[in-house]
């Protein structure tokens, strides 16, 4: 059976899979998934009718694997290149795959805050399947799935100046790390070679400046609520940091 990933196009945790599975250069077809109508769905998919449940979610040869860090390991089993978790390394990269998750859990919070405050990227966070003369009609169901998310994952907006605090300490800690590489490749990887760690935390800085049209698709509204334009301005660096390493690796 073909593998299948389920996912959201534009999400930073679905592009976690998605370039683990092109690493390791398989075989897979994209199911596109649709919050709140989707859910039920995966749920059976996934015989987990309990607790909470996202997306990316793998399901190969009778295997359904949910979540960007387990999927990540579950190809390592059966992958093909190069293992993105080195064992010499598997906690470090672990750690990584942490920081990654809490910088993305804050990111989540700033970003629903400027989409829910611009009508634009309202309209083009609707399912693709909603006709364009229908999007400004049905705009509403934007503000649902705001409320929904929001309930899901325990975030308000009393928080948005906590969440900038944690992006930018992790990634000053990312920026300390990268200094740190005895070696001189280029780009700096967290380890001595290309690991999951650097994809993790590539990833990590879509919520400050989204990486090109050309691997992440967003419509000009949702590249705006993507960008910090505070921590663009202080982490510029790592923004380059992480163009090289798409444009060296993805
Ligand atoms: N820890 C999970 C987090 C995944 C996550 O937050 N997914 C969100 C963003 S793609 C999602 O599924 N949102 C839609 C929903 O919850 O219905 C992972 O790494 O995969």
């Amino acid at each position: 059976m073909t593998t299948q990933l389920v996912a959201l196009s534009y999400s930073p945790w679905s592009e976690k899979a998605r370039w683990a599975l092109d690493h390791h250069q398989l075989t897979y077809v994209e199911q596109p998934y649709v919050p709140i109508f989707g859910e039920l769905g995966l749920r059976v998919r996934a015989r987990q009718l309990g607790g909470q449940i996202s997306v990316p979610a793998l399901l190969d040869n009778g295997a359904v694997v949910v979540g960007s860090w387990e999927i990540v390991r579950h190809l390592e089993e059966r992958g093909g290149a190069r293992s993105l978790i080195p064992d010499s390394g598997a906690q470090e990269v672990e750690r990584w795959s942490e920081l990654s998750e809490r910088l993305l859990a804050a990111g989540r919070t700033l970003v629903t805050h400027r989409v829910s405050l611009d009508a634009e990227a309202k309209r083009e966070s609707l399912p693709s399947q909603v006709p364009q003369s229908l999007a400004g009609m049905l705009r509403p169901l934007a503000d649902i799935g705001i409320a929904f998310l929001r309930r899901k994952y325990g975030f308000g907006t009393a928080e948005l100046g906590a969440c900038e605090d944690v992006l930018a300490q992790g990634l000053l800690a990312l920026r300390a790390a990268l200094a740190a590489r005895p070696e001189a490749t280029s780009p700096a990887t967290l380890l001595s070679r290309f690991s999951y760690a650097d994809i993790a935390m590539a990833l990590a800085l879509q919520c400050v400046s989204p990486v090109d049209d050309r691997y992440i698709t967003l419509g000009p509204a949702s590249r705006r609520c993507w960008s910090q334009p505070r921590l663009l301005e202080q982490f510029g660096d790592l923004i380059e940091w992480r163009d090289a390493i798409y444009a060296t690796y993805r």
